[in-house]
């Protein structure tokens, strides 16, 4: 993801805004709001895990290019992350949050590819971490990054 212009000039309002001691810094119990300013909504964890991101030693301060990193890396993250989750709900037929052994081979049927009961017991058995038989949206991405 790249940044246009007007929004790198909306993100030094925003920062400077925030940055009371006009050093380049923002105190980073603010970083929630900064995020709400400029227009990016992201859970609490999701905050919670960019605040560890931008501020790795724990100084309580972040400056703007360690900041746009880190939201770079969120919003590609996101991105990722809703493309895997697509597919896994083509997968997850009935919502579960789970694969069962009968929605994966009922999927791959959708798409055009039969597979045996072995075969998608083979893929679930493989994917299934905690082994409780089907296969999590976690698993599922390790699954296919391992396989990318
Ligand atoms: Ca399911």
């Amino acid at each position: 993801m790249d940044f246009e212009q007007d929004q790198i000039d909306l993100l030094n309002l925003v920062f400077s805004k925030f940055d009371k001691s006009g050093k380049g810094k923002v105190a980073t119990r603010h970083l929630g709001q900064v995020l709400e300013e400029i227009g990016q909504t992201l859970s609490h964890s999701e905050v919670a895990e960019m605040m560890k991101e931008v501020d790795k030693d724990n100084r309580g301060y972040f400056d703007l290019p360690t900041f746009l990193s880190a939201l770079i890396n969120m919003t590609n993250r996101k991105q990722v992350e809703e493309a895997f989750k697509a597919v896994f709900d083509e997968f997850d037929r009935d919502g579960s949050g789970y694969i069962s052994t009968s929605e994966f081979r009922k999927a791959m049927k959708r798409m055009g590819e039969k597979i045996s009961k072995k075969e998608a017991e083979d893929f679930v058995r493989a994917a299934d971490e905690s082994g409780d038989g089907k296969v999590s949206f976690d698993e599922f991405v390790k699954t296919m990054a391992n396989k990318m």
